[in-house]
């Protein structure tokens, strides 16, 4: 089933719960070749959340800035390819909310430990904002943030479950958003973590 809690701004619960185990078995592979790494941003503090890329494109932080490369800064390889079937199931989750043609080049993968966590932000290192993003998020739940079009307020809270796919585009594009800091616990499929994957079109 679908919620939708704004315009353009939908949950999918459950959407790729049947398909976990294959993704997460894809991701294994994508990152024995581009590992999981913590970034340290143009502030100087390193992310809590540990993050890898596949796709044409990752997304990278550095003290420079937040920026898409075609190569991973860590091994000077291109990045991974997205899998075939990654790539399918975030194209058909953004159909079903209306996005007829996405077709995203770069897919960021966010892995959170207890502790972790990602501050209010916007999504604005993408060129087309017309562009929806899709995420995944597989394991350990978390409760997700979502506010408006500029800081400060109170923003509204959504757990977000293994299997949930959430997909954002149209005038909630820019929307600023952020996840609470994972609390404890196990999941059958990941452990004591949970993991994010965001599809964009850089
Ligand atoms: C709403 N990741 O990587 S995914 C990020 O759970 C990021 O790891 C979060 O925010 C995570 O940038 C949230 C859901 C999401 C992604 C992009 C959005 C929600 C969004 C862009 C605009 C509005
Ligand atoms: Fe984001």
């Amino acid at each position: 089933d679908v919620t939708r809690f704004s315009e353009r701004a939908y949950l999918l619960h459950g959407y790729v719960e049947r398909d976990a185990n294959a993704i997460l078995e894809q991701l294994r592979e994508v990152i024995k070749q581009s590992p999981l790494r913590q970034f340290v941003t143009p502030g100087g503090g390193k992310m809590s959340v540990r993050t890898s890329s596949c796709g044409d494109f990752g997304w990278i932080t550095d003290r420079k800035g937040y920026r898409y490369t075609d190569t991973d800064t860590i091994t000077g390889e291109p990045w991974p390819a997205m899998p075939a079937e990654l790539k399918e199931l975030a194209e058909t989750a953004a159909k079903e909310c209306g996005f007829e043609s996405f077709s995203p080049n770069a897919c960021l993968i966010n892995v959170y430990h207890p502790g972790a966590a990602m501050g209010l932000h916007q999504d604005k290192d993408e060129s087309d904002f017309s562009q929806p993003i899709v995420s995944f998020s597989l394991g350990l739940p978390a409760t997700f943030l979502w506010g408006g079009l500029k800081r400060g307020g109170s923003p509204h809270k959504i757990t977000l479950q293994h299997g949930d796919v959430l997909v954002w585009g149209g005038p909630d594009r820019l929307r600023y958003h952020g996840v609470k800091k994972l609390a404890d616990g196990q999941h059958p499929l990941t452990g004591n973590v949970r993991v994010n994957l965001t599809f964009r079109v850089r």
